[in-house]
């Protein structure tokens, strides 16, 4: 793939001046716009990975950078020292929108994780009874819910993980996609078993849908013993699977919904945890916080966003569109192409190598047709472009996909 001494330049900074904790495709961006970005020699792309699922109301979008604008005139940020004329509006909007009784809100998606882990430990032992400094936390293998220690504690991913021990004690992994081995578990050690933490998908794992009725079976299991279930929906909520959230393709109701990413657009970092009064208000006044978390930009961005998500039918869109999707891909014929897997518009396509080419060669030949993807784990290609992404463009991506996995056989 050709990279101009225009977009080279670029690279070479990064390279110099910036540390080297990603390795990016030789894509140099300057402009978005809807499900489009531009690179610095001009030259458009269908986005098709939407910075993880954060931009699924498209690129600048114009009712969310205008509620930014507007409110960056006015008032940005106050602390929580103070009140202001915001926050208790947001609130409101969050409940109403997803009908939890209080929200409690970050600006990473990995502070809110944290935060549901604190409101579990907290939990389990003013509400459940634990016995202080015992409470364990249950995750999946094969997850990702961010970067901190805490966090990569409960990763199984070595790449995750590795070299940042010690690691934080309370926590055990189970597999995913596997009701039993938490049911063994929570017979086994369910009085000291706070919560379980699960992404309805797998994100990074490679877009891992478990089985129909998974999530159902793990929330029955957490309600018989008396354990949270947290459904971190930081990837695959807001309107990404077809539904407002994942889980509510199975009915299932969290305990504590995290939220990140697409709920402001992605235009400023900004997450939330939901729960109901017994699990959030086991934090007091002074007990966790945060300098810019639900400030008055987070506030009137995550509005105009979420507005979006309804205004524009998103979750409708992201179902329709993601049917036809897989439908298209799956009439593909390729030594390259094993599995295409996914739920509304978080898909992802499994590569067989083939001929000595492999993941990253078709992302590069799909970048020299126009469309940006990155694979995961080496060989998972993840496809989830903007939401507002029409019939007719998503048509044309996936003629470029097609063609370019052609042009490699
Ligand atoms: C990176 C992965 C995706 C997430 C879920 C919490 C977080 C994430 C389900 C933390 C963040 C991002 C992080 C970013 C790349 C991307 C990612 F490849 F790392 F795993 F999407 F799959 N829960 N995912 O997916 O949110 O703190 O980043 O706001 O770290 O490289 P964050």
């Amino acid at each position: 793939m050709q990279v101009t001494p225009r977009a080279q330049a670029f690279i070479d900074l990064e390279e110099k001046y910036g540390a080297h904790n990603y390795h990016p495709l030789p894509v140099v961006l300057a402009r978005g716009k809807g499900c489009y970005v531009w690179d610095v020699d001009g030259k458009r792309y269908f986005d098709f990975l939407s910075a993880y699922s954060a931009v699924n109301q498209g690129h600048c979008h114009p009712k969310i950078v205008g509620a930014l604008t507007e409110q960056a005139e006015r008032l940005c940020l106050t602390s929580r020292a103070f009140y202001n004329d915001a926050l208790g509006p947001y609130e409101k909007y969050l409940h109403d929108f997803f009908g939890y009784d209080k929200a409690l809100p970050m600006n990473s998606g990995a502070e809110a994780v944290e935060t549901a882990l604190k409101l579990a430990r907290k939990w389990g032992y003013l509400k459940k009874g634990i016995p202080e400094n015992e409470s364990l936390i249950i995750g999946c293998e094969g997850n990702f819910h961010g970067r901190t220690i805490t966090i990569v504690s409960i990763s199984s991913d070595p790449d995750a993980r590795a070299g940042y021990g010690p690691y934080t004690p309370g926590i055990e992994v189970i597999p995913y996609n596997n009701v039993s081995a938490l049911e063994a578990l929570l017979e086994e050690k369910g009085d000291s078993i706070a919560a379980f933490l699960v992404e309805p998908i797998q994100g990074e794992a490679g877009v891992y849908v478990p089985d129909e009725g998974y999530l159902k079976s793990c929330y029955d299991l957490c309600r018989k013993h008396n354990v949270l279930f947290i459904a971190d929906e930081v990837q695959t909520g807001i309107a990404r699977t077809g539904r407002l959230l994942c889980c509510d393709h199975e009915g299932v109701r969290p305990d504590i919904v995290i939220l990140g990413k697409a709920i402001s657009g992605g235009v400023l970092p900004v997450s939330s945890v939901l729960a109901d009064d017994e699990v959030m208000l086991t934090i007091h006044p002074g007990e966790h916080g945060s300098t810019f978390g639900g400030f008055p930009l987070a506030c009137r961005v995550a509005t105009a966003a979420l507005e979006v998500v309804k205004e524009e039918r998103l979750s409708e869109r992201a179902e329709e569109l993601g049917s036809i999707f897989r439908k298209e891909m799956g009439h593909i014929r390729s030594p390259f192409v094993r599995q295409i897997r996914g739920k509304g518009l978080l898909n992802a396509v499994v590569i067989d190598p083939h001929e000595g080419k492999e993941a990253w060669d078709l992302c590069l030949k799909m970048a020299e047709n126009g469309l940006l993807a990155k694979p995961t784990h080496g060989h998972i290609i993840r496809f989830a472009p903007p939401l507002v992404i029409t019939e007719e463009e998503l048509r044309e991506a996936v003629a470029i996909i097609r063609d370019s996995i052609k042009s490699l056989e």
